[in-house]
Protein backbone atom coordinates (compact mmCIF):
# COMPACT_ATOMS: atom_id res chain seq x y z
CA UNK A 1 0.00 0.00 0.00
CA UNK A 2 1.29 3.56 -0.99
CA UNK A 3 2.06 6.04 2.29
CA UNK A 4 -1.26 8.37 2.45
CA UNK A 5 0.54 11.87 1.97
CA UNK A 6 -1.15 15.37 2.32
CA UNK A 7 -0.47 18.07 -0.41
CA UNK A 8 -0.75 21.27 1.07
CA UNK A 9 -0.51 23.81 -1.64
CA UNK A 10 0.45 23.02 -5.02
CA UNK A 11 3.45 21.54 -6.83
CA UNK A 12 5.02 21.81 -10.43
CA UNK A 13 2.87 19.71 -12.57
CA UNK A 14 5.74 17.34 -12.68
CA UNK A 15 6.36 16.22 -9.46
CA UNK A 16 2.87 15.96 -8.18
CA UNK A 17 2.65 13.27 -11.47
CA UNK A 18 5.73 11.53 -9.55
CA UNK A 19 4.51 11.98 -6.41
CA UNK A 20 1.31 10.46 -7.24
CA UNK A 21 3.29 7.35 -8.63
CA UNK A 22 4.80 6.42 -4.69
CA UNK A 23 2.07 7.90 -2.76
CA UNK A 24 -1.55 7.91 -2.00
CA UNK A 25 -2.03 11.88 -2.57
CA UNK A 26 -4.93 14.28 -1.20
CA UNK A 27 -5.02 17.72 -2.55
CA UNK A 28 -5.53 19.61 0.07
CA UNK A 29 -5.15 22.52 -1.77
CA UNK A 30 -8.80 21.83 -3.36
CA UNK A 31 -10.39 21.37 -0.14
CA UNK A 32 -13.49 22.97 0.53
CA UNK A 33 -13.56 22.00 4.03
CA UNK A 34 -10.06 22.25 5.11
CA UNK A 35 -10.71 21.67 9.24
CA UNK A 36 -13.53 19.36 8.28
CA UNK A 37 -11.68 17.05 6.27
CA UNK A 38 -8.40 17.14 8.73
CA UNK A 39 -10.64 16.35 11.47
CA UNK A 40 -12.36 13.37 10.23
CA UNK A 41 -9.14 11.98 8.43
CA UNK A 42 -6.12 13.99 9.72
CA UNK A 43 -5.23 10.70 11.43
CA UNK A 44 -4.58 8.63 7.89
CA UNK A 45 -1.36 10.86 6.89
CA UNK A 46 2.25 9.28 7.52
CA UNK A 47 3.92 12.22 4.89
CA UNK A 48 2.78 15.76 3.67
CA UNK A 49 3.96 18.40 0.87
CA UNK A 50 3.87 22.15 1.29
CA UNK A 51 5.29 25.19 0.45
CA UNK A 52 7.23 27.62 1.79
CA UNK A 53 4.81 30.06 1.98
CA UNK A 54 2.38 28.16 3.14
CA UNK A 55 3.81 26.39 5.91
CA UNK A 56 2.23 23.98 8.32
CA UNK A 57 0.58 25.68 11.84
CA UNK A 58 0.26 24.05 15.22
CA UNK A 59 -3.28 23.28 15.02
CA UNK A 60 -2.79 21.76 11.44
CA UNK A 61 -0.07 19.45 12.67
CA UNK A 62 -2.14 18.74 15.76
CA UNK A 63 -4.72 17.16 13.52
CA UNK A 64 -2.25 14.79 11.75
CA UNK A 65 -1.17 13.09 14.95
CA UNK A 66 0.19 9.99 12.61
CA UNK A 67 2.71 12.53 10.58
CA UNK A 68 6.29 11.06 10.10
CA UNK A 69 7.80 13.39 7.22
CA UNK A 70 7.12 16.84 6.22
CA UNK A 71 8.51 17.70 2.67
CA UNK A 72 8.63 21.77 2.19
CA UNK A 73 9.37 23.30 -1.08
CA UNK A 74 11.71 26.08 -0.83
CA UNK A 75 14.18 27.19 1.85
CA UNK A 76 12.20 29.57 4.24
CA UNK A 77 10.84 27.94 7.32
CA UNK A 78 9.42 30.72 8.80
CA UNK A 79 5.57 29.73 8.23
CA UNK A 80 6.67 26.02 9.65
CA UNK A 81 6.39 24.95 13.51
CA UNK A 82 9.93 23.28 13.67
CA UNK A 83 9.54 23.30 17.51
CA UNK A 84 6.32 21.13 17.29
CA UNK A 85 8.00 19.31 14.26
CA UNK A 86 11.11 18.33 16.09
CA UNK A 87 9.11 17.64 19.77
CA UNK A 88 7.00 14.92 17.51
CA UNK A 89 9.78 13.42 15.75
CA UNK A 90 8.69 14.40 12.74
CA UNK A 91 11.08 14.95 9.90
CA UNK A 92 11.31 18.07 8.02
CA UNK A 93 12.59 18.67 4.80
CA UNK A 94 13.23 21.86 2.92
CA UNK A 95 15.35 23.06 -0.41
CA UNK A 96 18.08 25.20 0.44
CA UNK A 97 21.06 25.80 -1.95
CA UNK A 98 19.37 25.02 -5.23
CA UNK A 99 17.99 28.13 -5.54
CA UNK A 100 20.91 29.93 -4.15
CA UNK A 101 22.16 31.58 -7.50
CA UNK A 102 19.12 32.50 -9.11
CA UNK A 103 17.96 34.46 -6.15
CA UNK A 104 21.25 36.45 -5.61
CA UNK A 105 20.72 36.78 -9.34
CA UNK A 106 17.24 38.82 -8.55
CA UNK A 107 19.05 40.65 -5.78
CA UNK A 108 21.47 42.33 -8.28
CA UNK A 109 18.59 42.73 -10.84
CA UNK A 110 16.99 44.69 -8.37
CA UNK A 111 20.09 46.82 -7.55
CA UNK A 112 20.74 47.85 -10.63
CA UNK A 113 17.34 48.35 -11.71
CA UNK A 114 16.83 50.37 -8.77
CA UNK A 115 20.09 52.20 -8.86
CA UNK A 116 20.47 52.90 -12.57
CA UNK A 117 16.27 53.39 -12.99
CA UNK A 118 16.32 50.53 -15.99
CA UNK A 119 12.19 49.60 -15.24
CA UNK A 120 11.56 53.66 -15.00
CA UNK A 121 13.69 54.37 -17.68
CA UNK A 122 11.66 51.88 -19.82
CA UNK A 123 8.38 53.21 -18.60
CA UNK A 124 9.68 56.91 -20.10
CA UNK A 125 10.38 55.23 -23.34
CA UNK A 126 7.20 53.74 -23.43
CA UNK A 127 5.37 56.80 -22.51
CA UNK A 128 6.84 58.44 -25.61
CA UNK A 129 8.91 61.12 -23.61
CA UNK A 130 11.95 60.28 -24.67
CA UNK A 131 11.81 63.18 -27.69
CA UNK A 132 10.86 65.63 -25.26
CA UNK A 133 14.31 65.11 -23.41
CA UNK A 134 16.93 62.62 -22.34
CA UNK A 135 16.12 60.71 -19.22
CA UNK A 136 17.95 62.19 -15.89
CA UNK A 137 20.96 60.94 -14.43
CA UNK A 138 21.08 58.10 -12.43
CA UNK A 139 23.47 56.20 -9.65
CA UNK A 140 26.40 54.33 -10.48
CA UNK A 141 26.70 50.57 -9.24
CA UNK A 142 30.41 49.84 -9.55
CA UNK A 143 32.90 49.95 -7.23
CA UNK A 144 30.46 51.18 -4.31
CA UNK A 145 29.86 49.63 -0.73
CA UNK A 146 27.67 46.71 -0.38
CA UNK A 147 26.20 45.72 3.47
CA UNK A 148 24.50 42.37 3.29
CA UNK A 149 22.02 41.29 6.46
CA UNK A 150 22.52 37.77 6.91
CA UNK A 151 25.95 36.20 5.26
CA UNK A 152 23.88 32.82 5.18
CA UNK A 153 23.99 30.66 2.18
CA UNK A 154 22.41 33.31 0.04
CA UNK A 155 24.18 36.40 1.68
CA UNK A 156 27.49 34.40 0.38
CA UNK A 157 26.31 34.48 -3.25
CA UNK A 158 25.18 37.78 -3.35
CA UNK A 159 28.57 38.86 -2.14
CA UNK A 160 30.75 36.52 -4.48
CA UNK A 161 28.59 37.98 -7.92
CA UNK A 162 29.80 41.83 -6.40
CA UNK A 163 33.43 40.87 -7.05
CA UNK A 164 32.27 41.65 -10.84
CA UNK A 165 31.34 45.35 -9.89
CA UNK A 166 33.95 45.70 -7.26
CA UNK A 167 32.43 46.62 -4.71
CA UNK A 168 33.46 46.45 -1.30
CA UNK A 169 31.25 43.93 0.90
CA UNK A 170 30.55 44.46 5.17
CA UNK A 171 28.19 42.23 6.43
CA UNK A 172 26.02 42.22 10.04
CA UNK A 173 24.27 39.11 11.38
CA UNK A 174 23.87 37.18 14.61
CA UNK A 175 27.56 36.31 14.19
CA UNK A 176 30.61 36.75 12.43
CA UNK A 177 31.53 33.86 9.84
CA UNK A 178 34.56 32.37 10.24
CA UNK A 179 34.94 31.34 6.67
CA UNK A 180 34.49 34.52 5.32
CA UNK A 181 37.33 37.43 4.47
CA UNK A 182 34.33 39.95 4.57
CA UNK A 183 34.46 42.72 7.28
CA UNK A 184 31.34 41.97 9.80
CA UNK A 185 29.52 45.27 11.08
CA UNK A 186 27.98 44.04 14.57
CA UNK A 187 25.32 47.06 14.37
CA UNK A 188 22.65 47.13 11.60
CA UNK A 189 22.70 50.97 11.92
CA UNK A 190 26.14 51.70 11.42
CA UNK A 191 26.38 48.64 8.09
CA UNK A 192 23.25 50.92 6.69
CA UNK A 193 25.17 53.98 7.59
CA UNK A 194 28.42 52.70 6.06
CA UNK A 195 26.06 50.91 2.90
CA UNK A 196 25.31 52.45 -0.84
CA UNK A 197 23.21 49.43 -1.15
CA UNK A 198 22.28 47.23 2.06
CA UNK A 199 21.03 43.99 0.77
CA UNK A 200 18.41 41.87 2.96
CA UNK A 201 19.34 38.00 2.97
CA UNK A 202 18.28 36.96 6.71
CA UNK A 203 15.85 34.19 7.58
CA UNK A 204 12.20 35.62 8.40
CA UNK A 205 10.33 34.63 11.25
CA UNK A 206 10.10 36.39 14.92
CA UNK A 207 13.67 37.04 15.48
CA UNK A 208 14.67 39.33 12.96
CA UNK A 209 10.50 40.62 12.22
CA UNK A 210 11.28 44.74 11.74
CA UNK A 211 15.15 44.16 12.15
CA UNK A 212 15.08 47.41 9.27
CA UNK A 213 13.35 49.64 11.11
CA UNK A 214 12.89 53.33 10.48
CA UNK A 215 16.14 53.93 12.47
CA UNK A 216 17.98 51.95 10.41
CA UNK A 217 16.75 53.60 7.29
CA UNK A 218 17.49 56.96 8.66
CA UNK A 219 21.46 55.71 8.56
CA UNK A 220 21.09 54.38 5.36
CA UNK A 221 20.00 57.70 4.50
CA UNK A 222 19.47 60.02 1.56
CA UNK A 223 21.69 58.09 -1.03
CA UNK A 224 21.29 54.66 -0.02
CA UNK A 225 19.09 51.84 -1.45
CA UNK A 226 17.60 48.74 0.13
CA UNK A 227 17.10 45.82 -1.53
CA UNK A 228 15.06 42.65 0.08
CA UNK A 229 14.78 39.62 -1.04
CA UNK A 230 14.33 37.98 1.90
CA UNK A 231 11.21 38.53 3.46
CA UNK A 232 8.84 41.16 3.84
CA UNK A 233 8.79 40.60 7.46
CA UNK A 234 12.46 41.53 7.77
CA UNK A 235 11.85 45.55 7.33
CA UNK A 236 9.13 47.93 9.29
CA UNK A 237 7.26 48.33 5.92
CA UNK A 238 5.00 51.19 7.20
CA UNK A 239 8.86 52.61 7.96
CA UNK A 240 9.73 52.24 4.35
CA UNK A 241 6.78 53.22 2.82
CA UNK A 242 7.47 56.76 4.61
CA UNK A 243 10.88 56.87 3.51
CA UNK A 244 10.45 55.90 0.20
CA UNK A 245 7.66 58.80 -0.36
CA UNK A 246 9.93 61.48 1.72
CA UNK A 247 13.09 60.56 -0.16
CA UNK A 248 14.60 59.52 3.08
CA UNK A 249 16.64 56.60 1.31
CA UNK A 250 17.39 56.84 -2.47
CA UNK A 251 15.45 53.91 -3.64
CA UNK A 252 14.59 50.19 -3.03
CA UNK A 253 14.00 46.93 -4.87
CA UNK A 254 11.71 44.29 -3.27
CA UNK A 255 11.18 40.69 -4.13
CA UNK A 256 9.17 40.48 -0.80
CA UNK A 257 6.82 42.10 1.45
CA UNK A 258 4.89 42.13 4.94
CA UNK A 259 1.42 40.93 3.88
CA UNK A 260 1.85 39.13 0.42
CA UNK A 261 0.51 39.24 -2.01
CA UNK A 262 -0.77 42.65 -1.06
CA UNK A 263 2.05 45.21 -1.66
CA UNK A 264 1.18 48.71 -0.29
CA UNK A 265 -0.09 51.00 -3.16
CA UNK A 266 1.37 54.13 -1.70
CA UNK A 267 4.77 52.40 -3.50
CA UNK A 268 2.52 51.88 -7.12
CA UNK A 269 3.06 55.33 -8.21
CA UNK A 270 6.80 55.91 -7.00
CA UNK A 271 9.66 55.60 -9.70
CA UNK A 272 12.40 55.11 -6.80
CA UNK A 273 11.47 51.53 -5.79
CA UNK A 274 11.18 48.47 -7.66
CA UNK A 275 8.83 45.88 -6.93
CA UNK A 276 8.45 42.25 -8.03
CA UNK A 277 5.76 39.31 -6.70
CA UNK A 278 7.85 37.20 -5.01
CA UNK A 279 9.70 35.28 -7.63
CA UNK A 280 13.76 35.31 -6.97
CA UNK A 281 13.70 31.63 -7.13
CA UNK A 282 11.04 31.54 -10.03
CA UNK A 283 12.92 30.10 -12.77
CA UNK A 284 12.16 26.90 -14.78
CA UNK A 285 15.65 25.60 -13.74
CA UNK A 286 15.33 26.56 -10.10
CA UNK A 287 11.91 25.59 -9.59
CA UNK A 288 12.52 21.93 -10.97
CA UNK A 289 15.58 21.62 -9.05
CA UNK A 290 13.43 22.28 -6.22
CA UNK A 291 11.16 20.50 -6.92
CA UNK A 292 13.29 17.56 -7.54
CA UNK A 293 14.47 18.05 -3.86
CA UNK A 294 10.90 17.75 -2.28
CA UNK A 295 10.35 14.57 -4.09
CA UNK A 296 14.20 13.12 -3.08
CA UNK A 297 13.51 14.65 0.63
CA UNK A 298 10.22 12.07 0.46
CA UNK A 299 12.06 9.04 -1.16
CA UNK A 300 15.00 9.42 1.45
CA UNK A 301 13.04 9.27 4.03
CA UNK A 302 11.00 6.49 2.97
CA UNK A 303 14.69 4.36 2.18
CA UNK A 304 16.48 5.96 5.21
CA UNK A 305 14.22 7.11 8.17
CA UNK A 306 15.87 10.60 7.42
CA UNK A 307 15.27 13.40 4.80
CA UNK A 308 18.49 14.12 2.19
CA UNK A 309 18.15 18.11 3.51
CA UNK A 310 16.82 18.31 7.01
CA UNK A 311 15.68 21.65 8.46
CA UNK A 312 16.37 20.54 11.91
C1 LIG B 1 9.21 30.84 -2.77
C2 LIG B 1 10.96 31.28 -1.10
O1 LIG B 1 8.55 31.01 -1.61
O2 LIG B 1 12.23 29.32 -0.87
C3 LIG B 1 11.67 30.24 -0.31
O3 LIG B 1 11.70 30.38 0.91
O4 LIG B 1 10.61 32.29 -0.60
C4 LIG B 1 10.69 31.07 -2.56
O5 LIG B 1 11.50 30.16 -3.13
C5 LIG B 1 8.80 29.52 -3.36
O6 LIG B 1 7.73 29.79 -4.19
C6 LIG B 1 8.32 28.49 -2.37
O7 LIG B 1 7.01 28.75 -1.94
Amino acid sequence: MKPRLLQHGRLPEHTEARLAEHFDVHPFWAETDPAGYLAAHGAGFVAMTTRAATGVDGTMLAALPNLRVISSFGVGLDKLDLETARARGIAVGYTPDVLNDCVADTAFALLMDVARQISAADRYVRRGEWPRGPYPLTTRVSGKRLGIVGMGRIGRVIARRSTGFDMEVRYFGRKPQQDVAYGFEPSLEALARWADFLVIAASGGPETRHLVSAGVLEALGPEGYLINIARGTVVDEAALVDALAHKRIAGAGLDVFEHEPHVPEALFALDNVVLLPHVASGTHETRAAMANLVFENLEHFFATGAVAKSAL
